[in-house]
């Protein structure tokens, strides 16, 4: 082979290791990489014109391929702006590369204005952090940050590449090294959770990751028929197969209150893939915990664990039927008409979701109650913001629908949120992404409302200056005729069913601002 720079065997080594999407926003200390990316053959570059846009489509991407894209980011505050959705995608499991290009070794000592503790900003996000020291490794670091990726249950690694071990020759491309299979759950903990539900106490079953995949759920179902243990998922979910034939799981409530009325009574919590029920804040005078104090939680299978196999193995454990039919949402789909609620808005919407679509959902609160009502839409997967940090949906629905070229994709975004990575949008143009997002504008942070007065407050001038989006108004249909997205508005139901069914007919990114 021919003698080629670090760059190159880095590009090599991840085409190797199956890594063939990256999602980039570059500049000088990049360039080797970028060069290295017209040289070799493989490799699908997506620009995105802000770090939050990348690593929001790289969470997409990875959710729904199954497998880590690359990000290609410049220096520390490149990492920077992009780690709210670094730390989303944390959350979700989702593996991720991240390539962050700095100084080169020997220009870091000049304190040049980009240099900043790159390495410092990496740890805080990611699982996994290297900075590459010469180009003869960077092949071998690269195969190590796909290896870490891949682990279950998906991780953050993140390679930092100085210019010059980007540039200088002597780079050897490296083989894929073997990710390590899930470990299985111990007969003991399966034992021991039967024995549990076999108690008759009341029994919750938390699932999450691989535990909503359909398999998972299937599994879950067989359990929850023979023990009457109810099933839950947390408040965001990674992804999650839902719609028609699907075992219909609810959420936990995101307000406090709602939660600890789900949960009361609840005996016996049995994590699978999911970590202890917790409010996402803490409120004066409120528990931090969700399950009552005299709950005992267990854990069945870690988020690193094969948690389908130990459903299965603690259904036949249990002598769980096979097959036990699947529960039916009480829900029917049906297009309403008048003005935006959210559960007319859910019923709407479930009437006319496309079969195998994906759905990228941040709605805030104009989701809430977006789960129940679309148990009988068409089945599909649904996507959430796993990590709280807003502006995920239009990212995230990019990723994913350049992972599944052959899907619809609808993103269900709040404006608020949604002005925090709308450029995600000139990507969909750009790369002619079959995505119908839908905007929900209330102008207003609407949520933080119902905050200020969980925290004791009152709302008065302060809060109500910081939460207004109106003045001026964003004009959705505007901006993303500006970024090459054709786009609608809607003040009703019916009006939305319309343009939704004709959006989903066409290929190709369409925007509805649904005026709230
Ligand atoms: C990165 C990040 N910044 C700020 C917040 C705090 N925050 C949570 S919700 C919200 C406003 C959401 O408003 P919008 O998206 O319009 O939805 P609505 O509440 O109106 O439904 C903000 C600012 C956050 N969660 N994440």
């Amino acid at each position: 082979m021919l003698p080629m720079n670090g760059a190159e065997s880095l590009v090599r080594t991840l085409l190797a290791g199956g890594v063939d999407t990256c999602f980039a926003n570059p500049g000088t200390s990049e360039m080797h990489f970028v060069a290295a990316l017209d040289k070799v053959e493989g490799m699908r570059c997506i620009l995105g014109m802000a770090e939050g846009v990348v690593t929001g489509c790289a969470d997409g991407y990875a959710r729904m391929a199954g497998k880590p894209a690359a990000t290609l980011l410049h220096c520390g505050p490149g990492f920077a702006n992009g780690i709210a959705n670094v730390h989303n995608a944390r959350r979700a499991h989702s593996p991720m590369v991240n390539i962050v290009g700095d100084q080169a070794s020997y220009h870091r000592p000049y304190d040049a204005p980009l240099t900043a503790d790159t390495e410092g900003l990496a740890r805080a996000a990611s699982h996994w952090v290297r900075t590459s020291v010469s180009s003869a490794s960077v092949g071998a670091d690269g195969a190590a940050a796909v290896q870490a990726a891949n682990t279950a249950p998906g991780r953050i690694a993140t390679l930092i590449l100085p210019a010059d071990v980007s540039w200088n020759e002597g780079g050897a491309a490296a083989a894929p090294l073997p990710v390590p299979a899930r470990p299985t759950v111990a007969m003991d903990a399966l034992r021991a959770t039967a024995q549990v539900l076999r108690g008759g106490e009341p029994a919750m079953l938390i699932l999450y990751g691989q535990a909503l995949s359909e398999a998972g759920l299937v599994a879950a179902n067989r359990i929850a028929h023979f023990t009457g243990a109810k099933l839950r998922t947390p408040t965001q979910v990674s992804r999650m197969a839902r719609g028609r034939g699907r075992v219909p799981v609810d959420r936990i409530p995101y307000l406090v209150d709602r939660a600890l009325k789900e949960l009361a009574g609840t005996r016996q919590v049995i994590l699978v893939g999911a970590k202890p029920p917790t409010a996402f804040f803490a409120y004066p005078g409120k528990p931090s915990l969700l399950s009552p104090p005299d709950a005992v939680i267990r854990v069945l299978a870690g988020p690193e664990q094969d948690a389908i196999a130990a459903l299965e193995s603690l259904a036949d454990e249990l002598g769980a039927p096979k097959c036990p039919p699947i529960p039916e949402g009480a829900i029917k789909p049906q297009v309403l008409r008048g003005t935006f609620e959210p559960e007319a808005f859910a019923v709407t919407l479930a009437a006319l979701l496309p079969e195998n679509c994906i759905v990228a959902e941040d709605a805030v609160t104009s989701g809430r109650a977006l789960f129940a009502p679309t148990f009988n839409a068409a089945p599909m997967d649904w996507l959430q913001n796993t990590g709280g940090a807003i502006g995920h949906a239009f990212p995230c629905a990019t990723g994913a629908a350049l992972a599944c070229p052959g899907r619809k994709v609808v993103c269900l975004q709040a404006d608020g949120a949604g002005m925090y990575s709308l450029q995600s949008l000139w990507t969909q143009a750009r790369e002619r992404l079959d995505v119908v997002n839908v905007v929900f504008a209330n102008r207003v942070y609407r949520i933080l409302y119902g905050e200020l007065v969980a925290t004791g407050a009152k709302p008065g001038r302060a809060s109500n200056e910081l939460f207004d989006l109106g003045h001026p108004e964003l004009d959705w249909v505007k901006l993303a005729a500006g970024m090459g997205v054709e786009a609608t508005r809607v003040e009703t139901l019916e009006g939305f069913a319309d343009v939704f069914a004709s959006a989903c007919d066409r290929r190709g990114p369409f925007l509805i601002e649904f005026r709230i």
